[in-house]
């Protein structure tokens, strides 16, 4: 790793694996030809599933989205080198860390529908996945406070010395928020076996990272905790694999917390809500290009192993989109979720004046019309 002392910190360091002129890189330690093509059809399901979401939003099928384009490479790289039981806190951009966990596809179009399958039973806004089986925890929409509760989490596991690491995630914007400031007095000083990463994509909505700290990368932030940082390419798949391994090996062994900084870019808007060419123009283009494309990128790698034909990225494409669109297609059809449901899962035991309240409603159903949700104010 870069900077394994909390005492460097070299605004100048990026770790990288594929450079722009070299593409006879050697790939890091344990990954073999199949995990390198797992990585890439991973992030390649990534994409078609936004190609998807925005298609479904902007056709007026589901309310609202939030995509991950460009930033990729920062989900797989860190999601290939998770162990089963590790726990995942992430924000509303990580999705495509649950998708390279292998969960059903379902899990992720019945929520975006909000309908009665919905592990969050349509109570959370779009883009809040959730799923307990593979410690994937409920993100709330207050920026930050997530962090804390992956700390906690982490506490747990060095007193039951279970093994498990715990990543976070937080957007560059997300950095000025209290929570961060908390959860690294509170990791540095206790060492946990936790991991946060910074998905810096350089915009916080329509706040460039230059307007929102004045230090010059924000990896620098762990230094003041006592927390190693480490500022990794978060477009080179490769570099956030290796940066990810080697930060969850030393949780492992009891060395304490990593703050890792993905440098990324959001080439699309921030949500289905926002029109970026209003604040950057078509500075966006530019990232979507061999040089900056986590998946051009990859891709380019491959070519040179002798690994990437047509024919397979065909095949690729095609097996996601099918998946994608048969699982949302079905996740069209199912019901919303019912109204008595609102009134579950508050107390173990449903107290009369909750029940009253749910009868009378039910009672009523036909004289109340459902609201459209329409826009999403984010
Ligand atoms: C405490 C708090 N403040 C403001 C917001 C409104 N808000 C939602 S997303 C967002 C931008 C977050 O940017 P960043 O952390 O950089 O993540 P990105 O969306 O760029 O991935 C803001 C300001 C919020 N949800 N919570």
């Amino acid at each position: 790793m870069g900077s394994k002392s909390a005492g460097s910190v070299n605004p100048e360091a990026l770790l990288r694996v594929m450079t722009d002129n070299d593409k006879t890189i050697q790939l890091p330690n344990g990954l073999s030809v199949e995990d390198v093509k797992r990585m890439y059809e991973g992030m390649i399901l990534i994409r078609a599933y936004d190609e998807r979401q925005k298609n479904l939003q902007r056709s007026g099928r589901i309310g609202f989205c939030v995509t991950s384009t460009g930033e990729e490479a920062a989900q797989v790289g860190t999601a290939h080198a998770l162990e089963a039981n590790d726990w995942v806190y992430p924000y509303y951009r990580q999705y495509g860390v649950l998708l390279y966990r292998n969960v059903p596809m379902e899990v992720l179009s019945d929520h975006l529908y909000g309908n009665e399958e919905d592990l969050a039973k349509g109570r959370q806004m779009p883009a809040h996945y959730t799923h307990k089986d593979t410690h994937f925890v409920s993100f709330s929409s207050v920026i930050g406070t997530h962090l804390t509760h992956a700390v906690g989490t982490a506490m747990a596991a060095k007193y039951r010395k279970d093994g498990n690491v715990t990543v976070t995630y937080i957007g560059d914007g997300g950095t000025s928020s209290n929570d961060f400031h908390s959860s690294l007095t509170f990791a540095g000083v206790f060492k946990p076996p936790v991991v946060m990463f910074i998905v810096n994509n350089q915009y916080a909505i329509s706040l460039p990272v230059s307007k929102q700290c004045g230090a010059e990368t924000l990896h620098a932030k762990g230094q003041g905790y006592g927390v190693p940082s480490v500022r990794v390419d978060g477009n080179d798949v490769f570099a956030v694999y290796q940066a990810s391994k080697e930060a969850f090996a030393r949780a492992r062994a009891g060395e304490g917390p990593t703050l890792i900084e993905l440098l990324t870019y959001r080439a699309g808007p921030h949500s289905s809500s926002d029109d970026p060419t209003r604040y950057r123009g078509n500075e966006g283009d530019q990232w979507m290009t061999e040089a900056r494309d986590p998946i051009l990128r990859a891709k380019q790698y491959m070519q040179t192993l002798g690994i990437w034909s047509e024919a397979y990225e065909a095949q690729v494409w095609e097996a996601a989109r099918t998946r994608i669109n048969l699982s949302t297609t079905e996740a069209e059809k199912r019901p919303e979720p019912s109204w008595a449901s609102m009134f579950e899962d508050v107390y173990a035991e449903m107290p009369a004046s909750l029940a009253r309240q749910r009868d009378e409603l039910l009672a009523n159903e036909s004289s109340f019309e459902r609201q459209d949700e329409g826009e999403f104010p984010l």
